[in-house]
């Protein structure tokens, strides 16, 4: 067993949407580019991470891109082994790098396990969902041995408190996210890429990603009968069909433009995950969804309203509570009451308060709310996932070594 980890192999089963291939492809530059790992990022739906990285082409079984390799993954044979054809065209069996890390559970190769078995050089994690329940505290860090094979895995959940592997962040992130915000030419940039005037100081931006949502026409409902201009992005996604019911219009494409009222809705497209952060940063209130759209939105330090992965047997309620719950600790009772009331009644809680309601609460509270986002990402900032988890597989690295040169 070696003692270090030069080589990261990440393997990303993408379920739907772009939450699973956002959270690898972060956690692969970063340790690539950070960490100085040779990474190679196995994903079976390439076209997924085409979205989010524009130079990423589709029709490659292996490219480079930002300094990680990225390998299609698809499995032949009996067992189901990674192959590949080598540049002299013979077939190139798979060595298993030094640390091994599953997305979310997804399963590896029968092939891949074996040769994890046959080298015995490989910390294997499985990377978690992302909850701030408190159970995580309990499950995080914890062994499982394989059934049937001499392989241990190891949970590593994301989260927020020291019991956990904490978030992704890049080293850079806040230094960046300052220079823009300071940067009044670089905004200007900004707004005009996307065919737009940079909105006055009186303007209320809102950036607006989310999943199919019945509460959607209150809130444009009330933004349009507000006393401020709202300016909403909302890039290309699930939600459309709805805006497009609201204006009563032809299907919206990136660059339509609809105005009610105070209101104009303007039509984004899906850029690149480093100008989704821009978007974010630009605006003064983001709604977000999933697991990562909604931990960058902390990072930007802005007010924020997530959308949670819904769930069918509804424990995302119980995730999103949690959550409320543990961001909310420091806000006055008011502040934290109007964020409860517009993320209930935007996740379709039955007994929440009217979205026009609650928007016009969480509008009224919004110098606190930002008081509050910009405290918390500080303190979140301290917990990094990327250096927990390098000093986690290092650590258990170290034991395995200890272990096999024991036997
Ligand atoms: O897309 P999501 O809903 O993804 C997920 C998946 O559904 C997954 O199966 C589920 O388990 C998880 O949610 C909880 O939301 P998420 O996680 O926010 O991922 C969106 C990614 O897309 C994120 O990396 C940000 C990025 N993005 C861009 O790069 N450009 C854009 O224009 C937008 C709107 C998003």
């Amino acid at each position: 067993m070696k003692k270090s980890i030069n080589r990261c192999d990440i393997f990303c089963n993408v379920i739907d949407n772009y939450g699973d291939i956002g959270v690898c492809w972060r956690l692969a530059r970063q340790l690539a580019n950070e960490h100085g790992l040779v990474v190679r990022l196995w994903v079976d739906d390439p076209g997924s991470l085409a979205k989010l990285c524009h130079e990423a082409d589709v029709a490659r079984d292996i490219q480079h891109c930002r300094g990680v390799e990225v390998r299609r993954w698809y499995e032949f044979g009996n067992p189901p082994t990674l192959r590949y054809l080598g540049s002299n065209g013979d077939e190139e069996a798979i060595q298993p790098a030094e640390l091994v890390i599953e997305a979310f559970s997804c399963k590896l190769p029968q092939g891949y396990l074996d040769a994890m078995v046959a080298q015995r050089q490989s910390v294997w994690i499985n990377l978690e969902y992302l909850s701030a329940e408190d159970w995580v505290h309990g499950c995080h860090g914890l062994p499982s041995p394989h059934p049937s094979l001499p392989l241990t895995k190891y949970f590593f959940f994301p989260g927020f408190t020291k019991q956990t592997g904490g978030l992704l962040l890049e080293r850079d992130l806040f230094a960046r996210r300052d220079a823009f915000q300071a940067d009044a030419a670089a905004q200007q940039a900004f707004w005009q890429s996307f065919g737009m005037e940079m909105p006055g100081a009186e303007t209320l931006k809102v950036s607006l990603f989310g999943y199919e949502n019945d509460a959607l026409a209150g809130l444009f409902d009330a933004c349009a009968e507000g006393s401020q201009p709202v300016l909403c992005l909302v890039p290309e996604g699930r939600i459309l069909p709805q805006v497009r019911k609201y204006f009563g219009d032809v299907a919206p494409y990136a660059g339509s433009s609809y105005v009610c009222g105070n209101l104009r809705v303007h039509v984004l497209p899906f850029v690149e995950q480093e100008r989704y952060d821009e978007l974010l940063w630009a605006c003064d209130i983001n709604f977000v969804r999933g697991e990562d759209s909604c931990v960058r939105a902390q990072w930007a330090a802005k007010p924020f309203v997530w959308h949670i992965y819904p769930q069918r047997d509804g424990v995302h309620m119980q995730k999103l509570r949690a959550f409320v719950a543990r961001y909310c600790a420091g806000l006055p009772p008011e502040a934290a009451q109007a964020l409860h009331g517009l993320w209930e009644a935007w996740n379709g809680e039955v007994s929440s308060i009217p979205v026009e309601k609650a928007w016009n609460d969480f509008h009224a509270h919004r110098s606190m709310l930002r008081q509050c986002a910009q405290g918390w990402a500080r303190e979140l900032a301290e917990n990094n996932l990327a250096l927990n988890l390098l000093d986690f597989s290092r650590k258990i690295g170290r034991m395995r070594a200890f272990e096999i040169e024991g036997q």
